[in-house]
């Protein structure tokens, strides 16, 4: 018999490349999935099994963090061999609009699966990943973050999750769960959210290409993130609950970029070359060359003469909008993974170049046919989040 796992924020970035790589490693999967007024299930679509099939192995059921009768009910009934508690209000920017909400789902939720294991008398049985964050380093106290490194969160996202991460080492130390935290850089992807910063800039970037948007309106371009790709990240998290003994790990690739770079290296991507100038507010990103065969390629041959005549009348793609900036923000992150590397054996295969061409390669394609469907006559929307 393969092993159960139940997966909380199955319907997130995370929760939908995990659930793919443990059903293929036989697992059955099931996942929690919040009520909302839409299907909300378009990353797991292509891994959803129809209820009334006799044999399943990927099973959804309605939850949520801030429920813990409904959190308990649900590991009864899967009694599950590993829990990954990937759910939480996962945006730095809006938990500082939603701070009480964000503390009960990613601090006081962390709480709830804790308890139901032990509650439910399974602390022996079930394993538990809990989904930490290099946003607990924040006002980084020493460069490179290891396990080692002192926290300093620095947004009620951030304290919210660091207090899912001490609880879960106080299970772990109190009632002997075998409970760990993966403390994950920032990783990115096709799916990413759309307003986390370089999926935005992909996104945008594309609509720019294909001429269905002016410009990206963006915060702070100086802050630096320690960015891989959601695939590595989430071998990371099984490899984790694999181990004899529980523990935390920092996973990250160990090279850090400004917000500036990564937009400048997925315009070249598609073979526009960006030229920043000015400083602060004031600040402007601006096509400075085309290079007509990576754009032939990338975007395709019949974009390239609305895209030199856009940027004859007006070259500045990129600008600055301040109220995207944070209360407090976090300027610069880049972690150490060498625990990982030696314990688990991680290694990420994606550099950061991989990463942005996957994304542009989707994200082109993806607006290629919102193009499509705007030029049919049926409005579609640019999102300015
Ligand atoms: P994500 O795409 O925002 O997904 C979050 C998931 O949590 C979604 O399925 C969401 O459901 C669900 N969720 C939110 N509030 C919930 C609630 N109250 N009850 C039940 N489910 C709820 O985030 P991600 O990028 O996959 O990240 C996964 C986890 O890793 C999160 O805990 C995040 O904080 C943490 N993390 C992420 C990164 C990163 O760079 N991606 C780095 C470090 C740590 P809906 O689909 O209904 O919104
Ligand atoms: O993409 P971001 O919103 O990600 P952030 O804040 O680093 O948080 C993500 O990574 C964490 C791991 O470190 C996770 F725990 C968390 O759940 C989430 O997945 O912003 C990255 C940087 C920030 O410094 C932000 O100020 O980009 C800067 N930025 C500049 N302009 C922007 C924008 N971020 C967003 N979202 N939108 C902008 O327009």
């Amino acid at each position: 018999m393969g092993k159960v796992a139940l997966i909380t924020g199955i319907t997130g970035q995370d929760g939908a490349y995990l659930a793919e790589y443990l059903l293929k490693k036989g697992y059955t999967v099931h996942g929690i999935k919040r009520r909302s007024s839409l299907f909300n299930t378009e990353r797991i679509d292509h891994i959803y099994q129809d209820p009334h099939a006799e044999k399943r192995n990927f099973i959804l059921h309605y939850g949520d963090m801030t429920d813990s009768m409904n959190l308990t009910k649900i590991v009864h009934d899967v009694s599950p061999d590993e829990i990954y508690n990937l759910a939480a209000m996962s945006h730095v920017k809006v938990s500082f609009d939603t701070p009480e909400y964000t503390a009960n789902a990613d601090g006081l939720g962390t709480l709830r699966v804790l308890e139901a294991v032990r509650l439910l008398d399974l602390t022996t049985k079930t394993r538990i990943y809990q989904a930490s964050t290099s946003e607990l380093y924040g006002l980084a106290q020493e460069v490179p973050q290891t396990e080692k490194t002192p926290f300093y969160p620095r947004s009620p996202y951030g304290v919210a999750k660091l207090y899912a991460y001490w609880i879960t080492v106080n299970y772990r130390e109190a009632y002997g769960l075998h409970a760990s935290n993966g403390i994950l850089f920032n990783h990115e992807s096709p799916i990413r959210g759309e307003t986390f910063v370089t999926r935005k800039i992909t996104r945008a970037m594309a609509k720019i290409a294909l001429g269905m948007q002016e410009a990206l309106f963006i915060g702070n371009l100086s802050a630096r993130r320690d960015w891989g790709h959601a695939k590595d990240f989430i071998k990371a998290m099984y490899l984790i609950l694999q181990q004899d003994k529980p523990d935390d790990y920092v996973i990250a690739t160990g090279v850090t970029s400004e917000v500036r770079e990564f937009i400048t290296r997925t315009f070249k991507s598609a073979g526009m070359e960006i030229a920043f100038s000015g400083t602060g507010e004031k600040e402007t990103g601006e096509i400075i060359s085309i290079d007509d065969a990576v754009f032939k390629e990338r975007v395709g041959k019949e974009y390239i003469p609305a895209i030199n005549t856009r940027i004859k009348s007006n070259p500045v793609v990129v600008r600055v909008d301040k109220s995207y900036y944070r209360p407090t923000e976090v300027d610069q992150l880049i972690g150490d993974a060498t625990k990982a590397r030696k314990k688990l054996g991680w290694i990420p295969e994606y550099d950061l170049e991989g990463l942005i061409n996957e994304m542009v390669n989707s994200d082109i394609h993806l607006m290629k046919k919102e193009n499509h469907i705007r030029n049919g006559g049926f409005r579609t929307l640019n999102y300015f989040e």
